[in-house]
């Protein structure tokens, strides 16, 4: 268990910033701010899958004190939140498959998707 609030924060959010890193590389490729490597592409994809399964356990009760851009929202559309959080792991886990062929357009589409993901829970449930 965590030992308390700060400490179920710092545990989200450390994750939440090795997908930040690993997720950006992948759009630096896709929007040609680097080569793509489709390699080095499908391992930051695989690390996207397995790092979208860590946040969503820090998100205890309480835990939107703190230094944290968690809305308290979080907590009354629990629901809600709990399923967007799933939906971004799914989007993240069918991006990881599709790393691993070469069809850029379905690697494309499966990185949008999951960025929407991201963007879809941020506009709802993190300060701006
Ligand atoms: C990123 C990042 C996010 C998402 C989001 C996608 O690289 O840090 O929060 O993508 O901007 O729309």
């Amino acid at each position: 268990n965590f030992k308390d609030t700060d400490h179920a924060i710092d545990y989200r959010k450390s994750a939440f910033g090795l997908i930040a890193y690993n997720f950006g590389d992948m759009g630096a490729m896709l929007k040609g701010k680097k080569d793509f490597d489709a390699a080095v592409f499908a391992s930051r994809a695989t690390n996207v899958a397995a790092l979208s399964k860590i946040p969503h356990e820090g998100f205890i009760a309480g835990s939107d004190k703190g230094d944290t851009d968690a809305l308290a929202k979080i907590w009354t559309d629990k629901a809600d939140f709990d399923s967007k959080m799933t939906q971004f792991q799914e989007n993240a886990a069918k991006l990881a498959v599709a790393a691993q062929g070469s069809d850029l357009g379905q690697i494309k589409d499966a990185f949008g998707n999951t960025g929407q993901s991201c963007k879809g829970c941020h506009d709802v449930y993190k300060k701006d």
